[in-house]
Formats: C-alpha cells, structure tokens, sequence
C-alpha cells in the first residue's frame, strides 16, 4: 500500500455525545472534487480509503471513534458538509456525530446559537444549536422497511426484528433474553454480531439490497424519566457509547409506524451507559420526520502526524491475517 495519499500533519478536534466519541476532520483532507456529498463520499471510498484507516484506526484511533470529515457544502447557504465514518467503513448520517460536530463548530467560533444546514451524502439535515450548546437535529427521513422479520440463529433459536432506516440500516430486536448492563457487553456484543451475521448470510437487507450494519437492542429504561433502554452494536463490532442518534431515529419510525408515538410526542432513549438522547417526529404526509436532541463536550484538539518512515503510517486495519 503506497505511502503517499496522508499529508504529514492533519487537524483534528475531538469530542463525545453521551459518551460516544467523534473526531471532526478540519483540514488535510484529500481533494475529492466539488460534487454531491455522495459523489465525494464514493471518490473517497474509492481512491483514498487510507485517510480514513489512517485517522480512525490504531495507533491514532479505536474501533470506539466514529470520524467526521468537514467539506465545503454545495449550497452555499449550507455551514459545512460531512462523511461520517468508522474503523470499518463509512456511515451514512450520525446522529451523535451531527451533535459533536455541531458542539465543534460553536467550538470554533463557525456558528453560533441558531439553526444551520448541514449536507452528508444521504441528505440535508439541519442543526439547531441554543444557547446551552445543546443540539437537536432534524435528522433524513426514517422509515420502517420490515415488520418483525425472522432469522434462524444457531443457539438462540428463531428471533424476530424490525428493519428500519434512521440514516442508516438497523435490525431493531426487542424480544431478547439480554439485561442491558455494561457488565454483559461481551455477552451483548457476541449476540448482535451473530445476528448481523445471520441476516447478511439470509439475504435479509435494508432497501436496494443494502447492508444492515446497525443491531440494536431494546429493554425496558432502568431511569423511569425515559421511555427505553438500548444496545446498539455498530458496523465495526464496537457498542455505540451512546443511544445512538440514527437508531433512535429509526426506533421512533417503528414506534410510528405501530401507533405508538404520536408527533411532537416525546421519546427520551437511554444507552448502555445511562445517557440520554431526547427525540420527536413531525409527519409531513406519510414521511416521518425525526429530531434528534443532545450535547456534545470537546475533548481535545490535535495534530495527527503521518511519519514517512512509520511502518504503521496507513493505520492498522487487519484483514485476513495481515496489515492492509
Ligand atoms: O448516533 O447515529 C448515531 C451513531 C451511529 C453510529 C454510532 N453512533
């Protein structure tokens, strides 16, 4: 793998949303043309995969980080594009990520309290910021794909989950014989990645054939001021340190879809760890709008340095027994 795609020195700014963490990506980013979000996120998945294992993956990064990559919007009204991203590929919207890149451009003095445009390569979103730094997104729409779909698991039995899109693919499982308490997180991990497994290995996809990367676990909440717990196991096999802003999405689609949330109604979704992301849909005809509410905290600024003599320049990122 050639050396010469990562400048030396990249700019980054770190935060968490609920405790999972997102690094925004201010400069040194490849040129990936002035196109559709899309468009750039393809040349980038393409040409210049080695940015994204060089910035996400170790030494610089963990399997825990979801990267942010800052591009000049096409509308010209728009604050900023982005590509969100992970140590396995790249995501569609994030919903805790929106929120961290929010609290990173108020940050850096890019926007102030107020409503801004942001584009990503599934659709616009909007991000109102207030005076608190706090941050609701009005996230793509979301839809619930399938009802309770079947999947035979060695071990487990048939289990039965919901397919819906919250800006990405998720399998949505609420009968389950799991406590979700961070003390099971092997046990939760182990479970959800047979399941994302099972699902790819039976065919069963998000539309147009689409990967559901996303499995995520329901319970009831543990705090009586919220309406439900989660676990939710991201493509690179790391649990979302938060509720997860796109599951949250897509859980509320489901909810609508089965006359269980009503618009404007309020849905406070707690992770593993407690936290809490608030949320709400607006229907526009049959499309529902989801909202997706919470604060983000800056946790560093950084210079990340791609030695030309590093062995371990392009991140290590494993595959079939070797170091891409
Ligand atoms: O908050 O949407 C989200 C998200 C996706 C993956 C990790 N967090």
């Amino acid at each position: 793998m050639p050396n010469i795609s990562l400048p030396l020195r990249i700019e980054v700014i770190d935060s968490h949303t609920a405790g999972e963490p997102t690094r925004c990506v201010l400069s040194g980013g490849p040129h990936l043309g002035t196109g559709p979000i899309a468009h750039r996120l393809e040349n980038l998945r393409t040409h210049h995969d080695v940015f994204r294992r060089g910035i996400l993956c170790e030494p610089r990064g963990s399997e825990v980080l979801v990267g942010a990559l800052l591009l000049e919007p096409v509308d010209p009204v728009a604050a900023a594009a982005v590509i969100f991203f992970n140590n396995a590929g790249y995501l569609g919207m994030c919903g805790h990520g929106m929120i961290g890149v929010a609290a990173t451009l108020s940050y850096l003095g890019r926007i102030s309290p107020g409503k801004h445009l942001i584009e990503t390569p599934v659709g616009d979103v909007t991000i109102s910021l207030d005076e608190k730094n706090e941050v609701t997104v009005s996230n793509v729409e979301a839809y619930r794909y399938l009802k309770h779909v079947s999947v035979e698991l060695p071990g487990h039995g048939v289990i039965h989950g919901d397919v819906a899109w919250g800006g990405n693919w998720f399998f949505l499982i609420e009968e389950h014989p799991f406590t979700l308490s961070l003390e099971h997180e092997e046990q939760l991990t182990a479970f959800t990645w047979q399941v994302r497994q099972a699902l790819a290995a039976n065919g069963i996809t998000g539309a147009n054939g689409a990967e559901i990367d996303h499995i995520e676990l329901f319970t009831a909440a543990h705090n009586p001021a919220n309406q439900s717990r989660n676990f939710v196991l991201c493509p690179g096999k790391a649990f979302d340190r938060s509720p997860c802003g796109t599951g949250t999405s897509a859980k509320m689609a489901c909810l609508v879809a089965d006359g269980k949330l009503a618009p404007s109604q309020m849905w406070r979704q707690e992770g593993i760890l407690d936290s809490v992301l608030t949320g709400h849909v607006e229907l526009d005809g049959d499309r529902i709008l989801p909202f997706i509410t919470g604060s983000a905290y800056v946790t560093s600024t950084a210079s990340l340095i791609f030695q030309s003599n590093d062995p371990f320049r392009n991140g290590i990122a494993l595959h079939n027994g070797k170091v891409l």
